[in-house]
């Protein structure tokens, strides 16, 4: 997609995971205060939401209660809102972590289950009315990279996310709340299903929902350059995976850098733009 002066630009959402056990930023941010300061730091830098996280879903991650991760999140989402009227989205898969953060102040519902994981899930985000991300996943966070098998990754991702929106609009979650995310890395092979579904984007963003997509420091970025690069050594493959999501059309990109990918977007549609013809 060739973006003009008109088109909306790609909206960066920035990670803040406070949890010991992420995958790329496990431990750093699990205190308050250092909490807090990444926020900050990510607003300076141009973000344009926050996803706080206080349970990992990396394979093999430990599960979290309810009480520890309520303590994880909604401090500092409070924190965060007393400051600053930045859209917040909580990154969780528990119906009652989604309502406490929409109290403290998120506007946003990011469930990687699609609201699948608990029987109330989608009669709880119809009655937040707060946006929801339905993304796709193969299995459950803790085996889902053990076999994961697809005849027609994108086919059977669109249609999955077709019926799950489907669902959230029959629960009565509003059209215009819902987005979609096609899932890299949940439950999919690192090149056999993940590259196929990023070349194939664009079916994902005519189902006419916005799309977000999270590419950021993911292992297949390691795959394909060599199999050992470490979490914060993907930066290049993080940043061709948010500009291959731009020139699809998605409506945000999930990053850990900021920056590097605002930067980046806005050199990408400088360019586009000015390859498209006058009107
Ligand atoms: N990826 C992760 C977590 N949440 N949510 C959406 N909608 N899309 C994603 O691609 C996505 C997500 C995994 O990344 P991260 O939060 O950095 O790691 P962890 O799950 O280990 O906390």
């Amino acid at each position: 997609m060739t973006p003009t002066s008109a088109s909306p630009p790609v909206r960066v959402m920035g990670v803040i995971n406070v949890t010991p056990d992420s995958f790329s930023d496990g431990g750093r941010f699990d205190d308050l205060t250092s909490a807090i300061l990444q926020a900050r730091r990510l607003i300076a830098e141009g973000v344009d939401i926050l996803d706080i996280g206080g349970e990992s879903t990396r394979p093999g991650a430990a599960p979290v209660g309810e009480d520890q991760e309520l303590d994880r999140v909604i401090p500092l989402i409070r924190a965060i809102r007393a400051e600053s009227a930045i859209p917040i989205s909580v990154d969780t898969m528990t119906p009652a972590v989604a309502r406490a953060a929409v109290e403290a102040g998120a506007t946003m519902w990011n469930d990687v289950s699609a609201l699948r994981h608990a029987p109330d899930s989608l009669a709880v985000a119809a009655d937040l009315g707060c946006e929801v991300v339905l993304m796709h996943m193969q299995g459950e966070p803790g085996t889902m990279q053990t076999e994961p098998h697809y005849d027609d990754v994108v086919g059977e991702v669109a249609a999955f996310l077709t019926a799950r929106a489907e669902a959230a609009q029959a629960a009565g979650v509003a059209r215009e709340r819902i987005w979609l995310d096609p899932g890299v890395g949940f439950g999919k092979h690192m090149t056999r299903h993940n590259l196929p579904l990023l070349a194939g984007l664009d079916r994902i963003v005519a189902l006419g929902f916005p799309v977000l997509l999270g590419v950021s420091r993911k292992s297949f970025i390691s795959a394909i350059d060599g199999g050992n690069v470490p979490a914060d050594q993907r930066l290049g493959g993080s940043i061709a995976g948010a500009l291959v999501g731009a020139a699809a059309g998605v409506a945000a990109v999930r990053v850990h850098d900021v920056r590097e990918t605002v930067q980046a977007l806005k050199v990408w549609r400088a360019i586009a733009a000015a390859r498209a013809p006058a009107v």
